[in-house]
């Protein structure tokens, strides 16, 4: 396929980048970290979004490079931002399942060693597609990066095929609920009953809950009062570039 080989050229040409979108705190209103978004700057197309070439990546295991990059990526711009004297936050990296091999914990370590990066300010976002996989295999490597001191956050929580009963089984201390379920607050009784099932279980499970996708006052105001721990979306900021999420760092002191 031509993508894929546009693909490869992109990670060897540095056409690849990340964006970073702020994670708000609900309750002091400021930026607690970012989730970093994979770009890519495509030379005729312009920036292309990961929903298009990261299934590629995932079917001709591309993905294990490009992952690696991303990771590499995240912490090389963690460490500028420390080194630039702006009080980082941390950043949290999507991880597709395939990338969730026996390998990962110490390719994991290796990148924030050679970028000096506490492990707290790097977190891993995946999604339940990995919880349907053997949990003997998944749960110790899950342990493993839990060790090490990163956290683990659910994406996309409630679209998938995951049973509630995954919830207390993994060692994940973030979820997110998934734009699918914001979309339609305060209007929608259903959606909004469902964003309230899932901060009130995940505060019952001790954990931390993001609404992604959030637009409106009128949805940050109602998740407010769910007692929902942050807020990602475009009210606050669409994912933007390196430079532009520092000045907002500089401006949230
Ligand atoms: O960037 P955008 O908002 O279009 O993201 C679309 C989807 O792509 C999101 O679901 C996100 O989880 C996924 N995604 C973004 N960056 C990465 C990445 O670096 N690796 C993987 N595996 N998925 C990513
Ligand atoms: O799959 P994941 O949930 O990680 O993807 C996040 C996607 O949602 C990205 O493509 C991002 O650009 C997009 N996004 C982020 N905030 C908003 C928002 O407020 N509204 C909409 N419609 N999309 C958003
Ligand atoms: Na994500
Ligand atoms: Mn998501």
């Amino acid at each position: 396929l031509r993508l894929e080989g546009e693909l490869r050229n992109a990670l060897a040409n540095r056409d690849l980048l990340l964006y970073y979108q702020p994670k708000v705190s609900l309750r002091s209103g400021r930026i607690v970290g970012a989730e970093a978004l994979l770009r890519w700057r495509h030379p005729d197309e312009g920036m292309i979004g990961p929903a298009v070439f990261v299934p590629i990546a995932e079917e001709t295991g591309l993905i294990f490079d490009l992952g690696e990059w991303v990771l590499d990526e995240a912490c090389r711009q963690l460490r500028a931002w420390l080194d630039a004297g702006i009080a980082a936050r941390p950043v949290a990296v999507n991880l597709s399942a395939r990338q969730f091999d026996a390998r990962l914990p110490e390719r994991v370590q290796a990148v924030l060693d050679r970028h000096r990066i506490d492990p707290r300010l790097l977190r891993l976002e995946i999604t339940e597609s990995l919880l349907v996989r053997a949990p003997e295999v998944v749960i110790p490597i899950m342990n493993q990066l839990v060790a090490m001191g990163l956290a683990l956050a659910l994406d996309d929580f409630g679209t998938g095929y995951s049973s509630l009963a995954y919830l207390k089984k993994f060692p994940i201390s973030t979820l997110k609920i998934d734009r699918a379920f914001v979309v339609g607050i305060p209007g929608d009784d259903n959606d909004c009953a469902i964003a309230r099932a899932i901060v009130t279980m995940s505060q019952q499970l001790r954990q931390e809950t993001v609404a992604e996708g959030v637009e409106t006052e009128a949805q940050m105001r109602f998740l407010q009062e769910l007692g929902c721990d942050q807020l990602q979306g475009y009210l606050f900021s669409p994912p933007v570039a390196a430079d532009a999420f520092a000045d907002m760092l500089r401006e949230d002191r």
